[in-house]
C-alpha cells in the first residue's frame, strides 16, 4: 500500500515519492532516514518496499551453527567470544565432534550448516579442507555455509597461498557459499575501536568479490550499536550495494545488534528496539538489489524479530541449535528456535511461513 505523501512528515515526503518511484537512495537520504524518529513512516517504507519484492512470504529455514573453535589470534573490542589458547576456556573441536553434530544437526532436518569460529593458530588448512571434505561426504544433501573473509584471509596466509587458490581448494572440499560475518563496519576509524587488527573493510569487500567472481554466495552483515556513526552506517551499505551492483554474489544483509557483556566495550548500552526496527527498514531502503534482508532473531530477539517482519525484513534466519558468539556477549535469547516456533512467529504476524535453502532455490510454504 503506498503511503499518502500529504499526510506523512513532510521532512521525509521526497524521500516516500523516491521509494515509490522505485528511484534509489543516495548517501544523504540514508542518513536522513537514521536521522528522523518517524519510526512507522520509516518502517512503513521499508515493508512497501518488502511486500513488493516478496508479498507475504517471510522465509526461515532448519539449520544448524557449528563454531569448531573459539581460539582466535586476534582481540576485537568487541568479541566475548574468542579466547587466548592458553585460557581454561578456550576449545576446538575435533573432526568428530564436528561430523557429530552436522549429523545430529541432518537428522533434525537441517539443510544448512553454518560454520564459523576464532582465528586458530595451531590449526592447518588442511584441517578445515577435511572438515569440510568429511561433512559433505557424509551429508551431501546439506549446504555448507561456511567462513567469513576474515577466516579466508587467515587461511591463505598460513598457506601462503592466494585468495583464488583458497576458495578453490575450500569449494573443491564441499564449501558451497559463505555466511557475511566480520563485516562489522568498513569505516577504519571504528574497526580501530572495535577490532583492530582484523582485515580491513577494504580487504573484506575484495576477498567477498573474488568469492563471487568465482560463482560463490554469500550474505553480509553490520554490526551496529557501538561507537559507529550513522554516516558510517550509510557509507557501509553503500560499499555493499556497489559491490552488489558489481557482482550480484549477496543473497542476505544481515544488521546485527551490538552486545556488549564480557567485551572491553562492555560500558555501552544494549541497542534499542527502536533503532533494531530502524535499521531493518533503512537497510531494506538502502540496498535495493539484495533480495533478502534478515532479522537474526538470536541477537534482536524473537519478539523484534517477529516485528521486522513489518518493516522489512522478510527472512529471521533459522533454528540454529547452539549459538555462542553472542551468547558470550550476553545475548538473552535461547540457543535454539524449533521450526514449530518460527512459523508460529511468522503467521502470528499476519505472513506466509516459507521454509527455504540457503541459497533460497527450494522454497516450501508451510501448511
Ligand atoms: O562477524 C561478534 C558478530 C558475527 C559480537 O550470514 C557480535 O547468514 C554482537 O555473521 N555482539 C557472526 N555481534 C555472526 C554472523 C551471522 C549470524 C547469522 C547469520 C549469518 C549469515 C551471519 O557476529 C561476527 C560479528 O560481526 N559479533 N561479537 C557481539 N559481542
Amino acid at each position: 500500500m503506498l503511503l499518502e505523501t500529504t499526510t506523512v512528515n513532510p521532512k521525509l515526503a521526497d524521500i516516500v515519492d523516491k521509494v515509490h518511484s522505485g528511484v534509489r537512495l543516495d548517501r544523504g537520504e540514508g542518513i536522513r532516514l537514521y536521522e528522523s524518529t518517524d519510526l512507522l513512516t520509516i518502517g512503513r517504507l521499508g515493508n512497501f518496499l518488502r511486500e513488493k519484492m516478496h508479498g507475504k512470504n517471510a522465509y526461515f529455514n532448519v539449520n544448524r551453527h557449528i563454531e569448531p573453535t573459539n581460539v582466535c589470534v586476534l582481540k576485537c573490542g568487541l568479541c566475548a567470544f574468542a579466547k587466548n589458547i592458553r585460557s581454561s576456556e578456550a576449545y576446538a573441536f575435533s573432526l568428530e565432534e564436528i561430523f557429530h553434530r552436522g549429523e545430529e544437526a541432518a537428522v533434525q532436518g537441517a539443510t544448512e550448516l553454518h560454520i564459523v569460529g576464532g582465528l586458530h593458530p595451531g590449526l592447518p588448512f588442511q584441517f578445515y579442507l577435511d572438515m569440510l571434505k568429511g561433512l559433505k561426504q557424509r551429508l551431501p544433501q546439506v549446504h555448507l555455509k561456511a567462513f567469513t573473509a576474515v577466516e579466508i584471509d587467515f587461511f591463505a596466509e598460513l598457506d601462503h597461498l592466494s585468495i583464488e587458490e583458497t576458495l578453490t581448494r575450500l569449494k573443491e572440499a564441499g564449501l558451497d557459499s559463505m555466511p557475511g560475518g566480520g563485516a562489522e563496519i568498513f569505516a577504519d576509524r571504528v574497526r580501530d575501536v572495535i577490532c583492530k587488527g582484523k582485515i580491513s573493510g577494504q580487504r573484506w569487500l575484495d576477498i567477498v568479490r573474488i568469492a563471487h567472481r568465482m560463482g560463490l554466495h554469500s550474505n553480509a552483515t553490520m554490526l551496529y550499536g557501538h561507537v559507529e556513526t550513522y554516516e558510517e552506517r550509510v557509507d557501509h551499505m553503500i560499499a555493499l550495494r556497489d559491490l552488489q551492483d558489481e557482482t550480484g554474489g549477496f543473497k542476505t544483509f544481515i544488521p546485527l545488534a551490538f552486545h556488549s557483556a564480557n567485551t572491553p566495550l562492555d560500558y555501552l548500552p544494549e541497542t534499542s528496539g527502536f533503532d533494531d526496527l530502524k535499521n531493518i527498514a533503512i537497510s531494506r531502503l538502502i540496498l535495493d538489489n539484495f533480495p533478502h534482508i534478515k532479522s537474526y532473531w538470536i541477537m534482536v530477539g524473537a519478539k523484534i524479530a517477529q516485528m521486522s517482519l513489518l518493516f522489512g525484513a522478510d527472512d529471521i534466519d533459522g533454528t540454529v541449535v547452539e549459538e555462542k558468539i553472542t551468547h558470550a556477549a550476553g545475548a538473552q535469547t535461547p540457543q535454539a528456535m524449533s521450526r514449530s516456533d518460527l512459523v508460529r512467529m511468522i503467521r502470528a504476524a499476519g505472513y506466509v511461513p516459507v521454509e527455504r535453502d540457503t541459497l533460497y532455490q527450494n522454497l516450501v510454504p508451510v501448511d
